[in-house]
């Protein structure tokens, strides 16, 4: 209905704004990668890294997949829990494993020795906690035997594979990937997003052509009207293909436009590097700075979208947890600085070691303190605009004055500009682990 009723280009256009209204406001979503790379627990690229054969890998990881701790109602709670809104999981990463019972091929978590479809139950456990949905798809992979053979395939280095290309049609791939799509967007009722991955066009690479985007587009617009996507497609600047940028592990300096216009972004992020479940990576990032990374999206209008990579049994380890738990006890008491939240309005610049949300719908700004100073923090430029100051985590009220309020003296000289404010703070830094000062 939606395709015909209208240019369904048009109307995508057209409804863009409405249908990212939930995505801009929540602003922090949890990923998961999980699939047979989950075994291995060395990277979700193991089996191109490591050149295995499908066979091999097949007979290791498929045949062993069985999940006794898949309890996705833990994660929907652990994500909940988090702050986070929304969780996009992996339907099926390059490897080309299905978690879904699906008729496109027997490589699907129905055929393991688990024997049962994992989306159903993790769909459920989303909609019961309030979380929006989205499937992560990736357009390459390294199953199909009509794929190609190109440098992102484990057998890229293979003589013989390489020359099968010739005999190989990417027509039937092409049908397959639309077969898929229409079970994941027809079988699991609402579905509200889709992260596809991903598109590197060029000489032995793949784009629009390869995986026919436009009409993978149209028929996730046609299923599911409301659906939100991302940028990895190869559709250029062209607005009805995506509807937000996202850059990989990668935190931009100011916003991402397109012809010089901002648009909606989203980073993706992981807790040790990997996406999948790595056992030996001691790349942690700490609580804190995956608190200030949330933080520092939203002071820059964008979404933070960070990995958990569960283990082959299907639980979240310690390590994610513990991290999990902490960003939760921020989020419980300084949400209000990070949903609805954007970049301050121009002419607000931030404090020494801080960064600065706001509410447009409250008019708050919010001061994150980074680094705790001693005492005092000046507020350059805020002068006049500032009614009533507190700690957001408490509502306890912070006394503020300027220049011309201040007494200079023979103990204290003021150093202030005309136009900054003089927050005093207590000595003892609150049991947080950002405070935030609310700005009235
Ligand atoms: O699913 C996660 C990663 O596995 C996947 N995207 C996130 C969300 C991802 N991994 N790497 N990349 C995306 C980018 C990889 C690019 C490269 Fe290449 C692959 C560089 C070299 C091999 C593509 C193929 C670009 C050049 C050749």
């Amino acid at each position: 209905v939606f395709a015909q009723s209208k240019d369904w280009k048009e109307k995508s256009i057209e409804n863009k704004e409405e249908r990212m209204q939930w995505w801009k406001n929540d602003r922090f979503g949890m990923f998961i990668h999980w699939g047979l790379y989950a075994l291995p627990a060395r990277h979700e690229w193991v089996q191109q890294r490591e050149q295995i054969d499908h066979d091999t890998y097949k007979k290791k990881y498929f045949d062993l997949f069985n999940p006794d701790l898949y309890h996705p109602e833990e994660w929907a709670a652990a994500a909940k829990e988090a702050g986070m809104k929304y969780v996009v999981l992996t339907a099926k990463h390059h490897e080309g494993f299905c978690l879904w019972d699906t008729k496109t091929s027997d490589f699907n978590a129905a055929k393991t020795p688990y024997g049962k479809d994992l989306i159903k139950p993790f769909v459920e456990a989303c909609r019961k906690n309030d979380l929006k949905i989205g499937f992560y798809f990736s357009v390459i992979d390294w199953y199909h035997p009509d794929f190609l053979i190109d440098n992102t395939h484990p057998l890229r280095n293979s003589k013989d594979a390489r020359s099968k290309n010739k005999d190989k049609n990417m027509d039937v791939f092409r049908k397959y990937l639309k077969d898929q799509l229409r079970e994941l967007l027809s079988n699991y009722g609402k579905i509200d997003l889709l992260f596809w991955d991903f598109s590197y066009p060029g000489e032995d690479g793949k784009g629009h052509q390869d995986w026919d985007s436009e009409g993978l587009v149209k028929m996730a617009r046609t299923l599911q009207p409301n659906i939100i996507m991302n940028d990895r497609l190869d559709l250029g600047s062209d607005a009805w293909g995506w509807d937000y940028k996202t850059p990989e592990q990668f935190m931009p300096q100011t916003s991402p436009t397109v012809n010089g216009v901002k648009v909606p972004w989203e980073t993706c992020q992981t807790f040790s590097g990997s996406w999948g479940y790595h056992r030996d990576e001691n790349t942690w990032k700490s609580s804190n700075q995956l608190i200030a990374m949330l933080i520092e999206v939203v002071s820059k209008g964008g979404n933070l979208l960070l990995n958990v990579g569960p283990t082959a049994r299907g639980n979240f380890d310690d390590r994610a947890m513990e991290r999990l738990q902490e960003m939760g006890k921020w989020m419980r008491l300084n949400s209000k600085a990070i949903y609805g939240c954007t970049e301050a309005p121009a002419g607000f610049n931030k404090p020494d070691n801080s960064m600065l949300t706001y509410n447009p719908k409250t008019n708050r700004l919010y001061v994150h303190l980074l680094q705790y100073p001693f005492k005092t923090l000046y507020l350059p430029g805020f002068k006049g605009k500032v009614k009533y100051a507190q700690f957001l985590h408490d509502n306890s009220e912070i006394k503020y004055s300027s220049r011309s309020s201040a007494k200079d003296g023979e103990h204290m000289t003021i150093t202030a500009g005309e136009n900054d404010l003089i927050v005093d703070l207590p000595v003892v830094k609150p049991d947080v682990q950002i405070p935030v000062i609310e700005l009235i």
